[in-house]
C-alpha cells in the first residue's frame, strides 16, 4: 500500500470510534433516541465524499512534522480531520437547502430525506456542535486547543459570509437577475469566502498549528496560496455544475436555475452581443428546463468550455509558480498535493 492509500485507510477505519465518541457525550447520556439520530445524520451526511479536506489535515500534518511522529499524534490529526469534515457536512446540509438541490453524493439530499424539509436545518446546527464535540475529546489539553477553535469560528464566520454573499446575488423568485451584479470582482470575493477559507486554508492551518508552527507570517504565505487554490477549485464546481456529469460528480447542478453568479455566467456576460444578453436576462435564473437549455448552449455557443480548459490550464501553472516561490519556507509537497487532487477533476 502507499503511503497515501495507508492515511486513508486509517482515516476511514477512525469514522466508527468518532461516532463511538460522540453518541457517548455526557451530554447525550440521558437522551438515547438522539444518540441514534445524531448516527443517522452523522453516517448520511460524512461518508461517499472524496474527503479531500479531511485527509489535506492528516496528509499535510505529516509533512510538516517530517518523521517524528507518534501513534498519538497521528489519531488526533485524524480526529481534526473529521471535525472538517463534520463542518463541510453542516455547510453541505443547509447549502441544500438554500440552493433547493435535489441530490449530493449520488444520494438525495439529506433535507429531501425522512419528511424533513427545513427542519433539516436543526440537522445542520447539531452537526456545527459536534465539530466542538471533537476538538473537545481529542485536543482540550493541547497547546493548539485554542488557536485551532478560534481557527474553526473564524472560518465559520467567512463562509458565512461568503453565503450570503452568493445568496445576494442572486435575484428573488420570478424576478429577472439584475446582470449588473454578475462582475468578476463580486464573483471573487463570494468564492474567496464561501470555499476558499473552509476547504483549503483551514486543512493545512490545522496541520502547521498540530505540529507547532507559531509564525504568523507562515500563516500568511500559505494563505496567499490556499485562498487563490480555492478560487479554481470553485471555478472547476461552476464548471461541473453544468458541463459535468452527474453520475461522476454525484450532484445534480442548479446555477443556472438558482440564477448563481457563477464563473460562466461571468465570463460569459462580457462577450455577449445584445441579443444575447437579453437571452440572459429572460431565461437566467428560471425553473424552466427549456430556458435551462438555453442558457447552456449560450454558453456552448460563446465558446465557455474551451475558455475553461485554457482558465485551468493557466492557472495550474501560476499556483504552480507561486508554489515554487514559498519552498524556502514552507514544504511544497503540502501544496502541490493539494493540487493534483483537484486538477482535471471530473467530481
Ligand atoms: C459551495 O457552494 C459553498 C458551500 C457549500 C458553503 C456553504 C456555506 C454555508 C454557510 C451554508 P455551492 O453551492 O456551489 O456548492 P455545491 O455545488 O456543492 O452545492
Ligand atoms: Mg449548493
Ligand atoms: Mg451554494
Ligand atoms: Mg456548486
Amino acid at each position: 500500500m502507499t503511503s497515501s492509500c495507508k492515511i486513508k485507510d486509517q482515516f476511514h477505519k477512525f469514522f466508527p470510534e468518532i461516532v463511538r465518541c460522540l453518541k457517548s457525550s455526557s451530554t447525550l447520556s440521558e437522551l438515547p433516541s438522539m444518540q441514534l439520530w445524531i448516527e443517522k445524520i452523522v453516517e448520511y451526511n460524512l461518508k461517499g465524499g472524496k474527503m479531500n479536506r479531511g485527509l489535506a489535515v492528516v496528509e499535510s500534518f505529516m509533512i510538516f512534522k517530517n518523521d517524528q511522529i507518534s501513534e498519538q499524534d497521528i489519531e488526533t490529526a485524524i480526529a481534526l480531520g473529521w471535525a472538517v469534515e463534520m463542518l463541510q457536512a453542516f455547510f453541505l446540509v443547509a447549502d441544500d437547502i438554500m440552493d433547493d438541490s435535489l441530490t449530493r453524493r449520488m444520494k438525495p439530499c439529506w433535507y429531501r430525506t425522512n419528511n424533513l424539509g427545513v427542519k433539516a436545518f436543526n440537522d445542520s446546527i447539531l452537526l456545527e456542535s459536534l465539530i466542538y464535540q471533537i476538538l473537545l475529546s481529542y485536543c482540550k489539553d493541547r497547546h493548539y486547543y485554542l488557536p485551532i477553535l478560534e481557527l474553526f469560528h473564524d472560518v465559520t464566520m467567512r463562509t458565512s459570509l461568503g453565503q450570503a454573499m452568493d445568496l445576494h446575488s442572486t435575484p428573488d423568485p420570478n424576478q429577472s437577475p439584475d446582470l449588473s451584479k454578475f462582475t468578476m470582482e463580486t464573483y471573487d470575493a463570494i468564492v474567496k469566502y464561501k470555499t476558499a477559507y473552509y476547504s483549503f486554508y483551514l486543512p493545512v492551518a490545522i496541520a502547521m498549528r498540530v505540529s507547532g508552527i507559531q509564525d504568523e507570517r507562515l500563516f500568511k504565505q500559505a494563505e496567499d496560496i490556499l485562498l487563490p487554490m480555492g478560487r479554481f477549485f470553485q471555478v472547476q464546481d461552476d464548471y461541473l455544475d453544468c458541463f459535468g456529469d452527474p453520475e461522476v460528480t454525484g450532484k445534480i447542478g442548479t446555477d443556472i436555475e438558482d440564477g448563481k453568479c457563477s464563473w460562466l455566467i461571468v465570463t460569459a456576460l462580457p462577450l455577449c452581443d445584445s441579443a444575447q444578453r437579453q437571452l440572459i436576462e429572460t431565461h437566467y435564473a428560471s425553473k424552466d428546463p427549456s430556458s435551462v437549455k438555453l442558457v447552456k448552449s449560450l454558453y456552448q455557443q460563446l465558446g465557455i468550455p474551451k475558455l475553461y480548459i485554457e482558465y485551468e490550464e493557466n492557472s495550474y501553472k501560476q499556483l504552480t509558480q507561486m508554489i515554487e516561490g514559498i519552498k524556502q519556507q514552507l514544504p511544497t509537497s503540502v501544496f502541490q498535493g493539494f493540487m493534483e487532487k483537484i486538477y482535471k477533476r471530473l467530481n
